[in-house]
């Protein structure tokens, strides 16, 4: 994967893992934290906007894919990313999952420095049913949320188009939510991600000053 401009990465340096909210670290900005099911590419994603190969590597560690991993953001003064485990692993557990549910829900609904949060989907398959959930519950509790449509070029210009209106239109009533097409492996959408995410750490800024 070719390295992508400076102008258009976030440089990110992790920071630590943490297996449930309790243990998470002690708040010192805004996070955005990334979700989606396991193999939609959330890692891909991560390593091609921050272009650090380290991160992908600490995302796809054994161990380290059922926490959240902190990272700390150059780009923006005490920001964070936060990468949530991948949902519906077929091989772990029904234990492992019930866990994993747990401190992903509690991480979403009691930390307080949650400030947007990226769904990565399929895009030849988006829209299943815990990303349903979360879409809707970011609607509900007014968390803003961009549901990207990672592996876009895996469809053709018109097809990626159709899916992406389809997405749009299923969750219309829902303005918090951005929709993107997106490919971690072409760098599709990269800019209009980190514009994003720019924005929710501005805005968030303005709140706290
Ligand atoms: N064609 C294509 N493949 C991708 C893209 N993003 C991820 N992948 C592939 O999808 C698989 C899962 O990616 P990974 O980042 O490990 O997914 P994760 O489990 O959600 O973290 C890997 O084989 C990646 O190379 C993309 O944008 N396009
Ligand atoms: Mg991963």
């Amino acid at each position: 994967m070719a390295l992508v401009p400076p102008s258009e990465r976030l440089e990110a340096t992790f920071l630590t893992s943490a297996p449930d909210l309790r243990r998470c670290p002690a708040i010192t900005g805004p996070e955005i934290a990334f979700a989606g099911r396991s193999n939609a590419g959330k890692s891909s994603v991560l390593n091609r906007i921050t272009g650090n190969k380290r991160m992908a590597k600490v995302s796809k560690t054994p161990g380290r894919t059922q926490m959240l991993n902190f990272f700390d953001l150059r780009s923006f003064n005490a920001a964070r990313l936060v990468d949530l485990p991948g949902y519906g692993y077929a091989k772990a557990g029904k234990q492992a999952q019930a866990a994993w549910q747990q401190s992903v829900n509690e991480y979403l609904s009691f930390r307080d420095s949650l400030v947007g949060l990226v769904l990565v989907m399929d895009i030849r398959h988006p829209n299943q049913s815990y990303d349903q959930e979360l879409l809707n519950w970011s609607h509900e509790s007014g968390l803003p949320v961009c549901g990207l449509l990672n592996k876009a070029d895996k469809l053709g210009y018109s097809a990626q188009k159709k899916a992406l209106r389809a997405f749009e239109q299923t969750y219309g009533e829902h303005n918090l939510l951005q929709s993107q097409c997106f490919s971690a492996l072409k760098g599709t959408g990269v800019t209009e991600l980190i514009a994003i995410l720019g924005e929710w750490f501005t805005q968030a800024n303005l709140k706290s000053a």
